[in-house]
């Protein structure tokens, strides 16, 4: 235990522990920035909420909860011996196995034995006169941290809207990403699940399998793609594990960091038989590709529209009812601009007999009552409701903490208008403090354990820059931030997702000020920035040695 902390790290009212780092969370991006820590020899301490590693894996265990990123891809790439002796069951792991990863990697690098487990962060402050973090627990705890880094997750705090009526309800409700660990029961149920972004999507089919009756209450319809989950096929994983060197870096070389086949062409400048032909093979392949059939889709609405209508096209012939197939298909964004669903059997589902679409735009949620759920045009008796709602997304988990900077300047305060940092890692008036795969970094467009590498990667060196020259602050300078956060604005400007109603611009939560959350100039252009921040010795930044900050503060 790093500097002789009690396992809570230490007891309330007992003198602050003192660690080099603290890091919060312990899900991929927590459990890998520890060993990287662990490798500069830093005393380091993980607070985490849940009960064990994982985060995102650990609280999403709702049916169906998979990821959509091929498995041989969402895994950690910076130890081969790791990716080698690691077997995927299948193509798209569910969550259980993903699970077991984490698992798997916090054993092999010891990791919880430096992580404080069911212990949540409730506030940071800044000690400008120590140059150090107050870092306070729900447990009492207080503890001593020269660098504060949040691995608190872009998709990590559950949301439920505020819908009349719903302390009233007398039946089960659940939140996809916040899953009780027994399993749920819904045979001879009649469960409501509300929403239709990618975990209804996926948990809609499974729930169906299983409920007397399921009503999806929908409010926009999604765009999906089916994924083509198999059984890991030997061949495809031997492919892999031969050339995982070459298909990591490559895939560094694409925009959201995945390893597939870019069609280096604009849609339109393809005849219509080449468009339909090249978007079948994706469709007939599955998965995320699709968006890579042509190179301008998530910029060019007129090529959008090709793409956005060869889908409809597939989920009119894929739901019996015209009437529901019309409803299940969206009209008002380009494709792409909410996150593109990747399911197993979504659109199918609706041909089944116990399965009820409730279109809540032509049909308003009214409240929700003691035993289920009126809308302008009926009521609708449920035993269980599954709120498919989503996150406060990429700032919400931030500013659910009462951070604090200097002079006394609260992060809320400083994001008011929205966040404002350099490279989605620093922020100005916060010394000391990084935020991994925070809002104006590529993180959620991309691959996130390729975005989580590359974060953590940077940090640690960082960290280790910071070490060699004796410097104990460092934060971005305003200009260097402004630059960055107007740099995020425009290149969000330029491609289609302004143009959705979605969590990427924070329009899910009313109130949330309107902005393009992540940074949506491409993976590659990211890291060619962040690399030359480092090559440049970090010259937006402010640097102090414990020297020069006694001195400013005499
Ligand atoms: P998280 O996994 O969210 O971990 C953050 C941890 O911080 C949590 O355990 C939380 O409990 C803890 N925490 C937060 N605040 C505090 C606090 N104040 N005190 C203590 N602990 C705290 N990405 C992909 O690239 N591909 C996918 O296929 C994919 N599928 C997804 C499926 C679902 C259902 C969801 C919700 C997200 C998915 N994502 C996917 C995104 C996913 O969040 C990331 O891939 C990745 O798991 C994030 O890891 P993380 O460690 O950064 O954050
Ligand atoms: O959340 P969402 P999610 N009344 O915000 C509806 C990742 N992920 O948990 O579109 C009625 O996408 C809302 O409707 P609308 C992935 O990055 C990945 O599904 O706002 N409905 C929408 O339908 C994803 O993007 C996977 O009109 C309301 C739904 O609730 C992110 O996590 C799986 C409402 C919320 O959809 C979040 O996905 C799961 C209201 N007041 C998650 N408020 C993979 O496949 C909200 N809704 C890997």
């Amino acid at each position: 235990m790093p500097n002789g902390m009690n396992a809570q790290g230490g007891a309330c009212g007992a003198a602050a522990a003192e660690v080099d780092v603290v890091i919060v969370g312990a899900g991929f991006s927590g459990m890998y920035m520890l060993h990287r820590l662990r490798g500069l020899g830093m005393s380091v301490v993980v607070f985490e909420a849940g009960a064990d590693v994982g985060g995102t894996w650990y609280w999403n265990r709702y049916p169906g909860a998979r990821c959509d990123i091929e498995s041989m891809q969402y895994s950690f790439s910076f130890s081969d011996a790791l990716q080698q002796e690691w077997r995927w069951s299948e193509l798209y792991a569910a969550q259980p196995e993903i699970l077991r990863y984490a698992g798997h990697v916090a054993d092999r690098l010891d990791l919880r034995r430096d992580i404080r487990f069911s212990t949540r962060v409730t506030a940071l402050r800044f000690d400008e006169a120590v140059g150090r973090w107050q870092v306070r627990t729900d447990r009492g705890a207080t503890v001593s941290a020269r660098f504060c880094i949040m691995a608190t997750g872009c998709l990590s705090t559950a949301r439920v809207p505020d819908f009349p009526g719903r302390e009233r309800f007398a039946g089960e409700t659940y939140h996809t990403g916040a899953w009780p660990h027994a399993r749920v029961d819904f045979s001879g149920k009649r469960v409501g699940v509300i929403g239709t972004g990618s975990s209804a999507i996926q948990a809609i089919p499974e729930i169906a399998g299983e409920a007397a009756h399921l009503f999806v209450f929908q409010r926009t319809p999604n765009f999906s793609v089916p994924s083509r989950n198999q059984p890991m096929p030997p061949e495809h994983e031997r492919g892999w594990k031969a050339n995982y060197a070459e298909r990591r870096r490559r895939a560094q070389q694409v925009r959201n960091a995945i390893f597939l086949h870019l069609n280096d062409k604009s849609a339109l400048a393809a005849t219509e038989e080449e468009r339909h032909a090249e978007y079948e093979a994706r469709w007939q392949a599955g998965g995320l590709p699709f968006m890579a059939a042509f190179n301008d889709l998530i910029f060019n609405k007129g090529s959008n529209d090709t793409a956005a209508a060869f889908v409809r096209s597939k989920i009119r012939a894929l739901v019996r009812d015209p009437a529901v197939a019309e409803r299940l298909t969206p009209k008002d964004y380009p494709i792409g601009t909410k996150r593109l669903c990747v399911d197993n059997g979504y659109f199918e589902t609706f041909n089944r007999p116990n399965v009820t679409l409730v279109d809540l735009r032509e049909t308003p949620l009214e409240t929700i009552t003691s035993d289920g759920l009126r809308t302008s045009a009926a009521h609708y008796r449920l035993d269980s409701i599954v709120f498919a709602t989503g996150f406060d997304a990429m700032t919400g988990t931030l500013l659910g903490i009462d951070i604090t900077g200097r002079d006394g300047r609260t992060l809320r305060d400083a994001w008011a208008d929205g966040p404002c940092t350099f490279l989605g890692l620093t922020i100005a008036g916060f010394p000391n403090l990084f935020t991994i795969t925070g809002p104006g970094s590529p993180s959620v467009i991309s691959n996130m354990m390729v975005s989580i590498e590359q974060h953590v990667d940077w940090i640690t060196d960082c960290l280790a820059h910071l070490r060699a020259r004796g410097v104990t602050t460092i934060e971005p300078t305003s200009p260097a931030q402004d630059a960055w956060t107007a740099h995020v604005a425009e290149a969000g400007a330029k491609t289609l997702y302004p143009l959705a109603n979605s969590w990427y611009t924070g329009a899910n939560i009313p109130g949330k000020p309107r902005v393009v959350l992540p940074y949506l100039g491409g993976f590659p252009l990211y890291r060619q920035q962040c690399d030359a921040v480092a090559a440049g010795g970090y010259a937006e930044f402010r640097m102090q040695t414990s020297h020069e900050a006694a001195a400013a503060r005499l």
